[in-house]
Order: structure tokens, then C-alpha cells, then sequence
């Protein structure tokens, strides 16, 4: 398994439309897989596949406690919604920034199971959120498109500094040189 980088805003290819997953096949398994460890070692609950440069429409989500109820969705569709909510959300791929955003509680979705078949699922709560934040994702879409265009530039902005910071670090003193 392997650890995949996950693509920070405002990169581009978040914005991406992701493609229908044709047919699930052994390469899909493999990326759920490393999915899951990206996923878990963020740490977060979920994580979408245009997260990790992949743009077809798959997602995995894990909201228990103990890390024990990995669930994936591929090429999901929702049938229902019910109960509007708010959450405070925060995104892998928005490191650090964490703001409310109001989405239904209360979801049915369709979806393809790891192994092509489908299924269908209710989920609330934070379930629920998170699966619409992933579904989001596979829709070149982000948390910060529901907030206002200056803390969504803000955010840009500082996180656009952590990143150039990132790309040329300042020399460091190394000891006894
Ligand atoms: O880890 C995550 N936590 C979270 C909290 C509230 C609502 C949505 C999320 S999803 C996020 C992981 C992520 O960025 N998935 O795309
Ligand atoms: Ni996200």
C-alpha cells in the first residue's frame, strides 16, 4: 500500500469534472486501497479520488471511531435528500480552515460497491455531510465555494503563502558547520 499526496487549494486539478467509473476493475481496487491508508493517516473521514489526481468518480469514507467502517461509494448518485442541516466542515485538501456549511442531514444514495454491484444506503449526520462533501469533490467542487468570496480569498491567500513557503525553504543553520 501507499501513502498518496493529496492536492492542496487552489490547485487546479481540484476543479476538475471526474469521470463515471466504466467498469471497477483490479488498478480501482488498488487506489481504494491506498485510498484508505491516505485517508486514515491524514487523519480524515473521507477522501475523494480527484483529491489524489485521480478524476473518476469514487470516494471512501470512514466516520467511526475506531477507523472499522470503511464504506465506498463509486460513480454515487443521490436519490433523496431530506432535513436541512449545518456542519462545521473542514477538507483535506483546505488544511487548517474549518467553517459551517449547511447541507441536507439526511441522504439516500446509490452507488457501485468495490466489486461493481450496486447498492443503495441511507445515512444522516455526519455521514450524510461527508458523503455530500466527497460527492462535491467529484464535482470539482469545495467546501469554500459556500463560504463568501473574502474568506474564500483569504483562505487562498494563506494557504497559497504555506505552499510557496513549502516549494523553497528558508536555508537552515545545520549545528557544528
Ligand atoms: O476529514 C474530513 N472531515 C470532514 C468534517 C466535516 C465535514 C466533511 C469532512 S470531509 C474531510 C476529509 C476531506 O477533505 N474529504 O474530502
Ligand atoms: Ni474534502
Amino acid at each position: 500500500m501507499t501513502r498518496l499526496t493529496i492536492l492542496e487549494y487552489p490547485d487546479p486539478r481540484l476543479r476538475r469534472m471526474a469521470v463515471p467509473v466504466a467498469r471497477v476493475e483490479d488498478h480501482h481496487r488498488r487506489l481504494i486501497d491506498d485510498m484508505f491508508e491516505t485517508m486514515y493517516d491524514a487523519p480524515g473521514v473521507g477522501l475523494a479520488a480527484p483529491q489524489v489526481d485521480a478524476p473518476i468518480r469514487l470516494l471512501v469514507v470512514d466516520v467511526s471511531d475506531n477507523n472499522n467502517d470503511p464504506l465506498v461509494l463509486i460513480n454515487p448518485n443521490i436519490l433523496t435528500r431530506s432535513v436541512p442541516g449545518t456542519m462545521r466542515e473542514g477538507c483535506l485538501s483546505v488544511p487548517g480552515f474549518f467553517e459551517d456549511v449547511d447541507r441536507s442531514h439526511e441522504i439516500k444514495v446509490s452507488a457501485l460497491d468495490r466489486l461493481g454491484k450496486p447498492f443503495e444506503m441511507q445515512a444522516e449526520g455526519l455521514l450524510a455531510v461527508c458523503i455530500q462533501h466527497e460527492m462535491d469533490h467529484l464535482d470539482g467542487k469545495l467546501f469554500v465555494d459556500y463560504l463568501t468570496e473574502l474568506k474564500r480569498s483569504r483562505i487562498r491567500k494563506k494557504l497559497e503563502k504555506e505552499q510557496r513557503q513549502r516549494a523553497t525553504p528558508k536555508p537552515s543553520r545545520s549545528p557544528a558547520l
